[in-house]
């Protein structure tokens, strides 16, 4: 493993862009008028939905990209050397990513070289915030503005991403790891293989202790599920030893770490996990 030193000037490069994105849509100069609501499906509290099931259920395709047809990225540099090992990080908005990110850089970078790739809808918000909080040099921080639904630069198209991460091998010169975040999604979302060797999927206790229970690729695939904030759960009345237990159903063997990145040991248990991932990809 190379050692990489860290300095903190911000000089934020550009951001790279997926596909022709939508762009922020422009406010309206009056609010649209709200349309006629149907009877029987008002939204205003008073609640008069016919009895369940009136609609029926059905499966949608699956697009985790788990199955037999996911790729496999390169493990080679086109030089022959081997490349920075992958690892996203993905989840709902607001549960933790960048806050995990930000304190895997300061627990990794005297040890590892690595570097950051970002993902925002119409920002470098994330991006910026690594940069302000000099967790690496500047230049091994870099963002992905997608344009759409994060999902789609880290799933469907993730041209932008692939060029991103090889760019900052090029740039910087090898690296160990490179952390790519996702711009906060929903449940379903998850990394293609094409792009990461490994994914975390981070949730919180604020968003529900029943997030496990209702499953998805993220909680159910990742390989490494996070349950952050659980300095939260009084305050917002998660039962931890329940989401432990859904964990565990949805999971089976799979590992998962409850975390406070507010108090120790912090985000010791993940940066343990990421040096073991570098070690079997090393060796
Ligand atoms: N109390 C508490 N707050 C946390 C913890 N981890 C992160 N936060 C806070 O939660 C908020 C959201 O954290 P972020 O790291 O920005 O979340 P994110 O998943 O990157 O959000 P998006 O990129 O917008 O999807 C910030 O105010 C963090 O400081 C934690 O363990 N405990
Ligand atoms: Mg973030």
């Amino acid at each position: 493993m190379t050692s990489g030193a860290w300095f903190g000037s911000i000089t934020p490069p550009e951001p790279r862009r997926t596909a022709p994105g939508p762009g922020r849509a422009p406010s309206p100069a009056s609010p649209t008028p709200a349309a006629p609501r149907r009877p029987g499906h008002r939204n205003d509290g008073d609640h008069d939905f016919p009895a369940h099931p009136p609609y029926p259920t059905r499966s949608l395709p699956d697009h985790s990209h788990d199955g037999p047809s996911a790729v496999s990225a390169d493990a080679r540099r086109p030089d022959g050397s081997r490349r920075a090992l992958r690892i996203g990080l993905g989840g709902p908005v607001g549960s933790g990513k960048t806050a995990t990110v930000a304190a895997l850089c300061r627990a990794l970078r005297e040890s590892l070289s690595l570097a950051v790739v970002t993902n925002d809808i119409y920002t470098r918000e994330d991006a910026e915030f690594l940069l302000r909080e000099a967790v690496l040099p500047p230049e091994r921080i870099t963002a992905v503005e997608t344009g759409a639904c994060p999902h789609t630069a880290i799933r469907d198209d993730i041209s932008a991403n692939l060029e991103a991460v090889e760019d900052l091998e090029d740039e910087v010169g090898p690296l160990d790891l490179i952390l790519v975040e996702s711009g906060g999604d929903n449940l379903t979302a998850t990394f293609s293989k094409g792009l990461v060797d490994a994914q975390i999927f981070v949730i919180d206790v604020a968003g529900g202790d029943d997030i496990p229970r209702k499953g998805g690729p993220g909680v159910t695939t990742a390989d490494l599920l996070v349950v952050n904030k659980t300095d939260l759960a009084p305050y917002v009345g998660s039962d931890l030893a329940r989401m432990a237990a859904d964990v565990k159903a949805q999971r089976a063997e799979l590992p998962v770490v409850f975390q406070s990145l507010r108090s120790e040991p912090g985000v010791t248990d993940v940066a343990d996990w990421v040096r073991d991932r570098l070690a079997a990809w090393t060796a």
